[in-house]
């Protein structure tokens, strides 16, 4: 996971010789989960999960969180957990500002507490910074409270990408692969407990973000409504720019109450949406090809649950698991 052009999808092809897209404009890039080639790494079988994150351009964060939910509970009602879990950041970023913020508080909350010690914070773009300039933010990054120093008390590891090479990325890979596979806490909330995506603690920290951009967005509507009564009627033109203002600010407001509204429903559709598919994968393996996003844009998306987040996941499987719970996949690998 990690916010959007952090260099999820690189460092996944880097480190398993894929071709999954990779951004090269402003826009979010990956819009899926998609799985990159299997590869093997002193005798484990990895598959490296690539997501979307929640700053996406395109996409509400309920959808992303819908996306990744789907994922991870189907993939834990199938048995399966997770080594490890490396959350990208960009030690460019000057700040680490309100929005990737928001993101790693958002991936914690999907992780939890007992699942850090399977995380891994992987700092890119160590070629665009000085070597100083870099050592002190990821040291401010390590010791600071409101950053990262609170899950690597809880046993995160913060690791450079650097060389940016294969090598260096099986030296990040080699941290995680001999972890004792985990539940995250979303995994328990959604399978075990039965609960609502609203009410996992992924799915309240989202709502209650929501809230409160939905109530800074009422305050700054009040105040222009105040200003619009108060222009002069002769002023034609401003009242019809205040008021333009005033209609953008409604719609946003509308927009994200919607998108919480239908955070739980949202993601039971989504859920069905993936069964079905792996029904149906089952039960013709040889003809559905589309749908399934391995190692390149060529082989289409995988399951069609469709979209985005930040979160690149390395899973061990073994093969036999593997082509249990996904038949084309093991067609692709045999
Ligand atoms: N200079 C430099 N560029 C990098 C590095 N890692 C990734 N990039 C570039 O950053 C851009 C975005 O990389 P992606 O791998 O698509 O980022 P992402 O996190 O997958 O982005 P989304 O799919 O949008 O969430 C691409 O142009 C990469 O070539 C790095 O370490 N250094
Ligand atoms: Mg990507």
């Amino acid at each position: 996971m990690g916010p959007t052009g952090s260099g999820k999808t690189s460092f996944i092809n880097m480190a398993s010789q894929s071709s999954l897209r990779v951004g090269s404009s402003l826009e979010s890039c990956t819009m899926d989960i998609q799985l990159a080639n299997p590869f093997t790494l002193d005798g484990y079988n990895i598959t490296l999960i690539d997501t979307p994150g929640f700053d996406d351009t395109t996409r509400s964060d309920s959808d992303i969180l819908q996306l990744i939910a789907s994922f991870l509970s189907l993939s834990y009602e199938q048995g399966h957990a997770l080594s490890g879990i490396i959350y990208v950041h960009r030690i460019s970023d000057v700040k680490m500002g309100g929005m990737s913020r928001r993101n790693f508080s958002l991936f914690r909350k999907l992780c939890g507490d007992n699942a850090m010690k399977n995380v891994a914070i992987v700092t890119t773009r160590w070629d665009c910074v000085q070597p100083d300039v870099g050592k002190s933010r990821e040291l401010e990054l390590t010791n600071n409270e409101a950053f990262f120093k609170p899950v690597l008390d809880l046993g995160a590891k913060m690791i450079r990408h650097q060389p940016q090479t294969p090598d260096g990325t099986q030296a990040i890979l080699r941290r995680l692969i001999r972890n004792q596979p985990v539940a995250l806490q979303i995994q328990e909330e959604l399978v075990d407990r039965q609960l609502h995506l609203s009410q996992t603690m992924a799915g309240a920290e989202l709502g209650k973000e929501q809230l409160e951009q939905v109530e800074r967005h009422r305050k700054v509507m009040a105040e222009l409504e105040e200003e619009i009564r108060q222009t002069e009627l002769t002023d034609i033109q401003t009242k019809a720019e205040l008021e333009m203002e005033r209609q953008i600010l409604e719609d946003t407001i509308r927009r994200v109450e919607t998108d919480r509204a239908r955070m739980s429903s949202g993601y039971v559709a989504q859920n069905q949406v993936y069964k079905a598919k792996l029904a149906e994968m089952r039960r013709a393996p040889n003809e559905i090809n589309e749908g399934v996003g391995r190692g390149g844009p060529g082989h289409g998306l995988y399951f069609k649950i469709a979209l985005l987040v930040c979160c690149l996941l390395a899973v061990k499987y073994d093969r036999e698991e593997l082509e249990s719970l996904f038949p084309i996949l093991g067609s692709i690998l045999r």
